[in-house]
């Protein structure tokens, strides 16, 4: 394992101030899916979710149900988890910011800004946004009947002052605007360049990182001053440095962190850039390898989200596809970097029926159904030149996509084989063929291409699509021909997906 290669993947940590909805579903499912694709390959994957557990928002929801932060967090984290299990997300650990390591880490690491001068001390007075956890300045608020509102959330901003700790992220301006157009960390690029920007136009100004108990007790102990809990936000940033092990193997966080990917939905997005690179910098660190960024799931143009009230749950979804798998899929269909997405049932329904049902399911029966009708399912090595052609050009592609964490372009590129093996079948009518192996052994590999390059997106049901083909899946990019298999023995002629039942 000395030399495998490694991956180091996050997803925010979210705040489990409710049950997860479709919006937080999307960016780990997608993540994971990544996940999935490496380790397909053959590489060492550590996955990191989590929840991020302290701050005033807890605080108060917490307060709201009579109930210990710590309590309704232990609660909540747990319910976070299952439907991480129940949606197939296989992450190596799952971190909560109460764990001790992490409290340990973030205890150690502000000593060091501390020691290292990075830290002083201030008063701050500004509009903060509870729903977000942070203050927005005078440029970013919405004003309505003089009142300032949250550009997010649309809810007033409460007033604050309160002496605090500050950290100088102003010193760091220059590093994170070169990181940013100069570097190929943001994908897309078009979000390097917002924050850029954005950067040029109001500065980059330090930040407040600590928080009177009074206000906020709910939270890891500032610990050169023990009047005052740490912002949420720093804590919550540093989740991706306790994950990797940085106050545990040096060595082994290097080589994750040197091979890192890191999924955000772009509300987080200055979390990520300014605040995250300056602070890395403090710490001599790097940038992360990648830095992906995607739109909103909006419903009627407003982005989905429990303060918003208009969440799609997760349940809903997994009961009308049937299985967890098609849930992934549509997300990995939809899943837009660059735009917001509209959440539509009817977008949801055709992209099931037409995809998954009467294109790559369709596939799937008619050929296993052939095989085992026309050689009891014993298929010999016998391929077709041309078509194999056309499939193993495509496979490339999708490879390519993959690999560029283009998932919506790999998936669809896959159903493009599907499509194009149903088309080859129409063509040939090997039921009327003299000597229908080859168009069968090549739509054969054609589905089992086409099924590896789905197993990270659908790893259930590919798996058992594989198991009636008696193939196994291995790791490594080798099995990616035409050809690869010598002899098919198709046990079965599954129905993958049901027809959805008619509303
Ligand atoms: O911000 N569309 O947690 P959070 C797309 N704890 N993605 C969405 C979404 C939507 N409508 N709603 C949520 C926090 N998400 C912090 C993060 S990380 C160090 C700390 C996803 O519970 C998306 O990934 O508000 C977004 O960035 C994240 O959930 C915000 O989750």
């Amino acid at each position: 394992m000395e030399n495998a290669k490694h991956v180091y993947i996050t997803t925010p940590i979210y705040y489990p101030n409710d049950r997860p909805h479709l919006g937080h579903a999307y960016t780990t499912v997608l993540a994971d899916i990544v996940s999935r694709w490496y380790s397909l390959l053959g590489y060492n994957v550590f996955f990191l979710t989590g929840t991020d557990e302290h701050g005033a928002k807890l605080q108060r929801e917490a307060e709201k149900r009579g109930v210990t932060p710590k309590a309704f967090v232990d609660e909540m984290s747990a319910i976070f988890k299952e439907y991480w299990s129940k949606l197939g997300v296989g992450y190596s650990r799952f971190i909560r910011t109460t764990d001790e390591d992490h409290e340990s880490l973030v205890r150690n690491v502000l000593n060091l800004l501390n020691e290292k001068g990075y830290v002083y001390r201030g008063v701050y007075k500004g509009w903060y946004c509870t729903a977000c956890e942070r203050y927005y300045s005078e440029k970013e608020y919405v004003v309505e009947n003089n009142i300032p509102y949250c550009p997010i959330h649309r809810r007033p901003l409460e007033f604050v002052e309160e002496e605090t700790y500050f950290l100088r992220l102003s010193q760091f301006r220059d590093r994170v605007l070169k990181i940013l157009r100069e570097g190929e960390v943001v994908y897309p690029r078009q979000y390097a360049e917002e924050v850029a920007s954005k950067i040029e136009l109001e500065g980059l100004q330090d930040l407040s990182i600590a928080r009177p108990k009074e206000r906020v007790s709910w939270g890891i102990t500032l610990p050169f001053d023990n009047r005052f809990t740490v912002y949420v936000w720093i804590d919550a940033l540093l989740n991706y440095l306790t994950g990797a092990g940085f106050n545990k193997d040096k060595k082994h966080f290097e080589t994750l962190w040197k091979n890192s990917i890191q999924f955000i939905g772009k509300d987080i997005l200055w979390f990520h850039t300014a605040v995250w690179f300056s602070l890395l910098s403090m710490l001599d660190l790097p940038p992360p390898k990648k830095l992906v960024v995607h739109g909103f799931l909006t419903v009627k143009g407003m982005k989905m989200g429990k303060s918003t009230g208009n969440v799609t749950s997760i349940d809903d979804m997994i009961k009308r596809y049937g299985s967890s798998d098609a849930v992934r899929f549509i997300i990995a269909r939809i899943a837009n970097y660059e735009k917001d997405s509209e959440v539509s049932w009817e977008i949801y329904d055709s992209i099931y029926n037409g995809d998954l049902v009467n294109n790559y399911g369709n596939l799937v029966r008619r050929v296993t159904s052939l095989a085992i009708k026309l050689f009891d399912g014993v298929v010999r090595i016998a391929i077709d030149h041309e078509h194999a052609k056309k499939v193993e050009e495509l496979v490339q592609k999708a490879i390519e996509y993959y690999n560029r964490i283009d998932i919506a372009e790999a998936v669809k590129t896959a159903l493009d084989i599907a499509h194009e093996t149903n088309a080859y079948l129409n063509r040939k009518e090997p039921w009327k063929q003299e000597n229908p192996q080859p168009t069968i052994y090549t739509a054969l590999e054609s589905i089992r291409l086409v099924t590896l390059l789905l197993h990270p997106v659908m790893p259930n049901i590919t798996q058992n699509i594989m198991n009636s083909l008696n193939i196994a899946i291995e790791r490594g990019l080798d099995q990616f021909k035409v050809g690869y298999i010598s002899e098919y023995k198709v046990k079965e002629s599954p129905i993958p997906f049901k027809k959805l039942a008619t509303s």
